[in-house]
């Protein structure tokens, strides 16, 4: 008989006095979320953890763990060179399940001896783990972890479910898109019972931009045009457009959906051409039939059937010319 994966995953945790728990680059609300809920929950067994994190967190995050007093290694500039890796019974990884979103974890964690974990709902996994918890009909990693604590009887307390709740609406957008399932609506309700502030989450999650964001989407947006018969979005974020505004390339995440608000649009594409130099950074989002994926993988990029990237090292019109002449064969 097939073992209860929750269990074995429990049973292998509870051998463990000090985790060290960590997640992928450039860290999502789900990441750090659920790598907050577990500390709080493994903390409830008894089990230490430490969380190093591989990228600075969005401000707008920083809350989860600063209200709780969680701290965190910086990884963002690589491990530090004394981090002990003896302290450790073993390493957690939530919400990934690739050592390409993992830089600089490989050469060091590829041959330890000790047990490595996977918590994730990820389809693209690799074998490296020692044991690995994966549910791809998990909305969020969030989901999966609320379950081992369910079975395990770790206690949903305030901390934990905000943590939990902020995990959810960030992979669910809000509970909009096709991931969120009767099961991530029970588990919101579960989180609100137990003392999540969603309003207060809507304000700190959702208004809560710098002022230069909203000044560079407004340029942004006077970019926009519309091809193959208005069926294609484009939009182009310039260098000047980030010396006018202030803003920095973070300030660009989220805007090549704004145009899929068009009826028509299948397609959006932003074009970000990075203040510091270097390649031109392209997002392609499709609400339609389009591949998003597949069409990145043809300038070596990559991504998911609906959102991908790519950059292309090529002065900015060059990289628009060549995107929109491919996109141009194409049938919408
Ligand atoms: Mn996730």
């Amino acid at each position: 008989m097939m073992r209860d994966p929750y269990q074995l995953f429990t049973d292998q945790l509870s051998k463990c006095r000090r985790i060290l728990i960590t997640t992928h680059v450039r860290p999502d609300g789900d990441a750090l979320g659920t790598v907050a809920a577990l500390a709080m929950g493994l903390k409830q067994k008894k089990i230490d953890s430490t969380i190093i994190l591989l990228s600075k967190i969005p401000s707008k995050y920083s809350f989860i763990f600063d209200d709780n007093a969680l701290a965190h290694i910086d990884g963002a500039d690589g491990l530090p060179a004394n981090l002990d890796l003896d302290a450790f019974d073993g390493l957690l990884v939530a919400d990934t399940g690739t050592w390409s979103q993992l830089p600089g974890m490989q050469t060091v964690f590829e041959k330890w001896h000790k047990p490595k974990l996977v918590l994730d709902h990820h389809l693209t996994q690799e074998n490296w783990a020692d044991l690995k918890l994966v549910d791809t009909t998990a909305a969020a990693a969030a989901e999966v972890a609320a379950q081992l604590f369910d079975s395990w009887g770790i206690t949903i307390d305030r901390a934990i479910a905000t943590a939990l709740y902020v995990a959810l609406v960030s992979d669910t957008g809000w509970f909009q898109f096709s991931n969120t399932r009767p099961y991530t609506m029970r588990l919101a309700a579960t989180l609100m019972e137990a003392g999540v502030d969603t309003d207060r989450l809507n304000i700190v999650l959702n208004q809560n931009e710098r002022k230069e964001r909203v000044f560079l989407q407004t340029r942004v947006m006077q970019s926009l045009q519309l091809l193959a018969g208005d069926k294609v979005a484009m939009m182009t974020v310039t260098r000047d457009d980030f010396t006018q505004t202030g803003a920095g390339v973070p300030a660009t995440e989220n805007l090549v959906n704004i145009p899929l608000q068009i009826a028509n649009v299948e397609a959006s594409l932003l074009f970000v051409e990075p203040p510091e130099g270097g390649p031109v950074r392209i997002s392609l989002r499709s609400k339609g039939q389009l591949d998003c994926a597949q069409f990145a993988q043809q300038f070596g990029g990559g991504g998911h059937a609906r959102a991908a990237g790519m950059k292309l090292s090529m002065p900015l019109e060059d990289a628009i010319r060549a995107i929109t002449h491919k996109l141009a064969g194409i049938a919408f």
